[in-house]
């Protein structure tokens, strides 16, 4: 049976270069982009796009129907720092979403599902360093607190109704082509954009918060490759952990220095920093690497590198 792709929050930070990398894989009509708002010129002009709301199951049937869907990758989230300013919307609108494409799959309408988890699913009281797969959770963020009870509703739809549904725990992840929308771990962007148009930098994190962190391109590649692996390889059905590095503030500005000689970093935290006190400074991913075969390639020198680069030609625009 062909391969027909719906991304919902298509228009955000991971679902931009998804899109765009699925697109190249598939071809530009097998994948669906859609979202509340229109992406930026590259996704938009890159294939086709419909508006939807991923809270209204009506909308997303229609999509269902009108391109044959079969799998869906569920993008659209509000993101820890939003989630705490908002916290009623966060849960309806995580929740809710989930359970809209869940029970698509229920009814034997698409085949297979992608979820995103988020380190957020570990609290205070998680072990710090190289936490386990399966470990203590007890979240403090309403994003955490609906990232791990929607795990729980994954893995009760795959035991009971056979839902093909697959999920990984996205630590922060780094990109430059879309800007990313209300999360903790978003300092490690804005730190690049402000060192190439300011040279100067003000984190809202302290200098010493060490945080699991990932360049997009293994984000993409670890979310193709889950969806790519065959359903027996998937042991996990709730969300596997996922690790590319980790570093802090002040390491990613000592990695800036290499490049712009002149960039100054300051530190002023705020209701931020105790999100971030309360996840894990690094992930165990064994198992995501035992079963469908993970590796990541890029390190923060790497990642340095990618950003400043591609940030600056995008200014040059
Ligand atoms: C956030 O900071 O909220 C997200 C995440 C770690 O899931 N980037």
């Amino acid at each position: 049976m062909q391969k027909s792709i719906l991304i919902i929050g298509a228009s955000g930070q991971i679902g931009t270069e998804l899109t765009l990398k699925l697109r190249e894989i598939n071809g530009k009509n097998a994948v669906i982009a859609s979202d509340i708002h229109e992406g930026n010129e590259e996704l938009m002009q890159s294939g086709p796009f419909e508006f939807i709301n991923a809270m209204d199951f009506e909308r997303i049937l229609n999509i269902v129907h009108k391109y044959r869907i079969t799998d869906i990758y569920l993008m659209a989230a509000m993101l820890s720092a939003t989630g705490e300013k908002f916290p009623e919307k966060a849960w309806d609108l995580n929740m809710n979403s989930l359970f809209n494409v869940l029970n698509l799959a229920k009814a034997g309408l698409i085949k297979k599902v992608f979820w995103p988890s988020s380190i957020a699913v570990f609290g205070p009281t998680t072990p710090k360093e190289n936490t386990p797969q399966n470990t203590i959770m007890e979240p403090s963020t309403v994003y955490g607190i609906s990232k791990q009870t929607g795990e729980r509703w994954c893995e009760y739809y795959f035991n009971k109704f056979n839902v093909d549904v697959r999920s990984i725990r996205y630590p922060g992840i780094i990109s430059w082509k879309a800007n990313p929308g209300g999360g903790t771990t978003d300092y490690a962007i804005e730190i690049y954009h402000k060192a190439l148009l300011n040279g100067a930098y003000n984190s809202f994190l302290t200098k010493d918060s060490k945080l699991p962190m990932m360049y997009i391109d293994d984000a993409i590649d670890a979310t193709i490759k889950i969806m790519d692996a065959p359903p027996e390889a998937i042991k996990i059905r709730s969300s596997y952990n996922l690790a590319g590095m980790s570093f802090t503030p002040e390491e990613v500005s000592t990695e800036i220095i290499k490049h712009i000689a002149t960039f100054k970093i300051s530190y002023n935290p705020d209701f931020r920093q105790s999100i971030a006190d309360s996840w894990p400074k690094s992930i165990d991913d064994s198992k995501a690497r035992e079963d469908w075969n993970w590796k990541h390639k890029i390190d923060l020198e790497k990642m340095t590198k990618l950003m400043l680069k591609n940030l600056s030609l995008k200014y040059q625009e």
